[in-house]
């Protein structure tokens, strides 16, 4: 087209990576205590961006010791006090969101136009919304006197690394908590560059500890006998262990686990629209969502007609550099991610579903997968049931809106929906009828710090975000 143009890709100047990290214990950046490293890669390129400290059982154990000694006093602050601190920190990320966006890009592999747009402007409304609840907790605001329960041992996954910490960090400070949270290995640097926001920002020492490492860090921080409140995003599984790990002790606990959502599009539904938001739905952050809606379940008769409409859209994506400004998808965030997709999209084929991916040229280096449809899915097939958290979308049809509840409702997770039709009235008695966390109506991964987040069935439970949110670090 004569109107094409190519913009110069977002500047990796904007960010100052440090050749080496250390973990962020009391304030101060160290070394491990048995000097361990890893390397922190781009998965676009393979690149070693950063060679990162590794926590361990003794990182672990100074870090609780000094998140213990921060909390007497931070939990004493009037709630305005510490709500300035969580306004500070709010305003930091929205001045550095440049950079932070870059960066999250760089370590993480999805496409600049979601960090900027979506991850960096949701992190800093996520400390701004948490900020304004600190001194309503106080007196009478909140209801009977609620207290905070003291230490937190965060641990979060590698698909939001900014937002979980968001997630998980500004309510536990909010309501008087101190914080240790071990980023994923694949995605530490978002996190320490928050630890730098902090101390920017005066935060206390120690009210804050991030410790980079691998799963060890992050189960020794869950069994830790002076963590009092376990917060965790990730796979079911890891979710699993670790609530064997907190039963028997006094922890409360919040799981935030896997999910294989339902979109449902009915007869009456406009097509352009719906197109979009199942686009949005499994194709944002290359599907690797917890709640992306990764069956699609569409009216029989609208079948081929959507189908037709879906595969022009996945036509014109534009898979590459994440930090051009024109890519819709991006890479996937490690090897062993995309060993993953690769594996559940063979079983696909293998199991007789039909298999259909976007022409799309792959880039040599990093890791990377076509936004792919499966089709002749039937509810038993391996990708009917398990989660890919892939660009990988399965097709399955109903008839009547009963048959649709009950297929949305055949999984074992619950932790997200949508529902694209005209009839208001439809979109409530369906609603009403879906067993999930988050029901989305004509659109879809729409997010808001007012609204409580989370899961039914082994989506796990607790809420995040909105004042249901704050009940997960309080005691009443
Ligand atoms: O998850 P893990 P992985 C799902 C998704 C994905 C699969 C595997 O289906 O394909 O999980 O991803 C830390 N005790 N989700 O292997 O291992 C780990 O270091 C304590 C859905 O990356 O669960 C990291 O910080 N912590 C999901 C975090 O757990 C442990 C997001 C997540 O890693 C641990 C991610 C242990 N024993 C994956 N072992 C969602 N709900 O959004 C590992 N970790």
């Amino acid at each position: 087209s004569p109107f094409a143009y190519a913009p110069a890709p977002e500047s990796r100047s904007v960010v100052d990576i440090a050749p080496s990290y250390g973990l962020f214990i009391d304030g101060e950046f160290t070394e491990a205590a048995d000097g361990k490293v890893f390397k922190s890669l781009s998965p676009s390129t393979e690149e070693v961006l950063s060679e990162v400290a590794q926590a361990g059982e003794a990182d672990v154990d100074r870090a609780v010791k000094a998140a213990r000694k921060a909390f007497e006093k931070w939990s004493a602050l009037p709630g305005a006090e510490r709500a300035k601190y969580l306004f500070r920190i709010a305003r930091i990320i929205q001045e550095r969101s440049r950079e932070l966006a870059v960066l999250e890009t760089l370590d993480n592999g999805k496409p600049i136009k979601e960090t900027r747009d979506a991850d960096l402007p949701l992190v800093a409304a996520h400390f701004f919304y948490y900020a304004g609840w600190a001194d309503k907790l106080d007196h009478a605001g909140y209801g009977a006197n609620p207290r905070p329960l003291g230490v937190a041992g965060q641990v979060i996954p590698w698909n939001f690394p900014l937002l979980m910490l968001a997630w998980k960090i500004a309510p536990a400070l909010a309501t008087g908590n101190t914080v240790v949270l071990k980023p994923a290995e694949t995605t530490p640097l978002s996190a320490l560059f928050f630890a730098d926001i902090c101390r920017q920002a005066g935060l206390p020492k120690g009210v804050v500890n991030i410790l980079p490492g691998y799963g060890d860090a992050g189960a020794a921080l869950t069994a830790h006998p002076d963590v009092n409140k376990v917060a965790f995003t990730g796979s079911t599984a890891v979710g699993k262990q670790i609530a064997r790990t907190v039963a028997g002790t006094d922890k409360k606990l919040t799981l935030e686990l896997g999910g294989k959502g339902a979109n449902i599009v009915f007869d009456d539904a406009p097509i352009d629209q719906a197109v979009e938001g199942i686009v949005t739905g499994i194709f944002f952050n290359q599907g690797q969502v917890c709640c992306a809606g990764s069956r699609l379940l569409v009216q029989e008769s609208i079948q081929d007609e959507l189908l037709d409409s879906l595969k022009r859209r996945l036509s014109t994506l534009r898979l590459g550099d994440p930090l051009d400004k024109n890519t819709d998808i991006g890479a996937i965030n490690s090897a062993e991610q995309l060993a993953r997709i690769t594996a559940l999209a063979e079983t696909g084929e293998a199991e007789g579903a039909e298999r259909w991916s976007a022409p799309c040229e792959l880039p040599a280096s990093g890791y990377w997968f076509a936004p792919t449809l499966f089709t002749n899915v039937t509810q038993a097939h391996t990708v009917a049931r398990d989660e890919i958290f892939g660009p990988v979308l399965s097709v399955l049809t109903f008839r009547t809106p009963e048959e649709a509840v009950a297929k949305a409702n055949n999984t074992q997770y619950g932790l997200s929906a949508g529902i694209w039709t005209e009839k208001g009235s439809r979109i409530l008695a369906v609603a009403n009828r879906l067993r999930a966390g988050v029901v989305w109506a004509n659109t879809f991964n729409k997010f808001d710090p007012t609204s409580p987040f989370g899961g039914y069935k082994e989506s796990g439970f607790g809420r995040e975000g909105g004042r249901h949110g704050l009940e997960a670090y309080l005691d009443v």
